[in-house]
């Protein structure tokens, strides 16, 4: 007899800058980036150290349908693997990272956005204690690429990458996903978030050079 064993396959969603000019890694670098293959960590102040049991995703805003994730709850929701490049507004690019998680598109779905929802602001636990947030448009944030992420080429993130989840926007520079998310906020208006306020700026295309300045 055969034992058959199930294997869940997560889908590989190849991030859409990743294959362009048929993945060519110059030609999808975009322009002032040098490649590297170490992972440089960035953030502002010291990275928190989450407990993952008690950590939980909020979603809120215009929508019909806020909601809280426990990280259990979060592991229950269909999984997908992200292959991207990312893109540091600081010149550095790392290409070919997969990162593991749930769709952005399906948080947002069931949360029931209200038609006037057009942002997001993440949030992100910070010490000592503070609120780090980054703003998306939501066009941008729901698209098939964009995760909630907990693996980064199959393990756990590091405390220092945004350990237990952290949000992954690969069309934008990298500052536009936060490490420690907690939180996503949906809004009719673009507000600067934390880096945004501080200069960087408010779209943040690696393609457009949109680095710093609004
Ligand atoms: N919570 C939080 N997320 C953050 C930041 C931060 O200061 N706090 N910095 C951003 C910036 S500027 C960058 S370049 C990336 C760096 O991610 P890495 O340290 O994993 O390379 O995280 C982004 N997410
Ligand atoms: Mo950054």
């Amino acid at each position: 007899m055969t034992k058959v064993t199930a294997q869940y396959q997560r889908p590989l969603i190849i991030s859409r800058d990743t294959q362009r000019c048929g993945g060519d890694r110059a030609a999808r670098t975009p322009p002032g980036q040098t490649i590297t293959r170490k992972w440089p960590v960035l953030h502002f102040g010291s990275a928190p150290h989450i407990d993952r049991d008690a950590w939980g995703l909020r979603v809120w805003g215009l929508c019909e349908n806020p909601y809280t994730l426990s990280f259990d709850e979060f592991m229950q929701l269909p999984q997908v693997d992200v292959k991207c490049d990312i893109h540091c507004v600081t010149h550095w690019s790392r290409l070919d990272n997969i990162f593991t998680g749930v769709q952005t598109k399906t948080l947002i779905a069931l949360a029931k956005p209200k038609p006037e929802a057009s942002f997001v602001l993440q949030h992100a636990a910070s010490e000592p204690g503070g609120d780090f947030t980054v703003n998306v448009p939501l066009e941008e944030f729901t698209q098939d690429d964009c995760i909630l992420a907990y693996l980064h080429d199959g393990n756990e993130l590091a405390a220092e990458h945004g350990y237990p989840v952290r949000g992954i926007v690969p069309r934008l520079y990298f500052w536009k996903g936060a490490k420690w998310i907690t939180g996503i906020e949906l809004r009719d208006t673009d507000a600067p978030g934390f880096w945004e306020q501080n200069g960087y700026h408010m779209h943040g295309d690696p393609w457009a050079e949109e680095r710093f300045g609004w």
